[in-house]
């Protein structure tokens, strides 16, 4: 029977200190934190998602950013190799997820680098931003492990923003849809649809047309409902002070057959 599950990870106490690039640190509420973080598990499992929550790593500050630690092609999983020495401490927990949900693993070894926030995944193809947290010896190393599998990886630039999904990510149709300003190359990518919001770049397809979105893109939400997809909004403030989207806070396993 397929499945359809989203790993997930409890936020960590230390959540206030996760690292920042983009922005100016501002105070996080964590009672607030862990009631949005709620929120979000429950409208994946309203949508349809069986949550499953990886061993929390309450020394790691941005643990509650699952995604970045994982990359899941089919049945396949790669275990990153965090850009930023301070999360490498995330990574055991999510292996032992992912192989107890029936997936093989693999692992990113040094010098590279990878965070499952650069690597956006398309039908076959899978896009993989090259910049802060992700290396080419890391791009590398996923060619190697998921081409074999039939997937078609695209390298691209990401200087402006953290991650590649911090700027693009795509609709059902597979069209890109990006905040043009952070993106370095638009025309790199087949069909590109400009969105006017930052955090209207980030959508979690829940299937059915909806999609998951913060609710700080109002706009944007607008404009998708206006082509006939289902917009499905959720606060997730305090992850954004922490410069985190809804779609680093959840792996989402759609292939899996167990
Ligand atoms: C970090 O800098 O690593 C975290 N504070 C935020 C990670 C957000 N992850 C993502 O965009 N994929």
């Amino acid at each position: 029977m397929p499945s359809q599950k989203a790993l997930i990870r409890r936020p960590s106490p230390r959540l206030a200190e996760g690292l920042l690039t983009h922005l100016e640190r501002t105070p996080v509420d964590l009672a607030l934190a862990l009631d949005q973080w709620e929120a979000y598990a429950g409208a994946l499992r309203t949508h349809g998602w069986e949550t499953v929550e990886a061993e929390p790593a309450d020394d790691c500050p941005d643990s509650v950013f699952v995604e970045d630690a994982v990359v899941v092609f089919r049945n396949v999983a790669l275990i990153g190799r965090p850009g930023a020495e301070s999360r490498r401490g995330e990574t055991a927990g999510v292996e032992e997820a992912v192989a107890r949900l029936g997936c093989s693993v693999n692992w990113v070894w040094e010098p590279g680098t990878l965070d499952g926030g650069d690597v956006l995944k398309v039908g076959d193809t899978i896009y993989v931003g090259q910049g802060g947290r992700t290396n080419g010896a890391g791009i590398q190393q996923l060619r190697a492990t998921f081409e074999p599998l039939g997937a078609r990886v695209v390298a691209v630039p990401v200087s402006k923003v953290l991650h590649l999904k911090s700027a693009v990510t795509a609709l059902p149709d597979g069209t890109i849809v990006g905040y043009e300003p952070l993106v370095d190359t638009p025309s790199l990518f087949p069909r590109f649809l400009a969105v006017p919001e930052e955090a209207g770049s980030h959508v979690v397809l829940l299937g059915g047309g909806k999609l998951l979105m913060a609710a700080s893109a109002p706009k944007t939400a607008d404009l998708f409902a206006g082509l006939g997809l289902e917009p499905v909004l959720v606060d997730i403030g305090e992850f954004e002070k922490l410069e985190g989207c809804v779609t680093c806070l959840s792996v989402r396993l759609r292939e899996l057959y167990v």
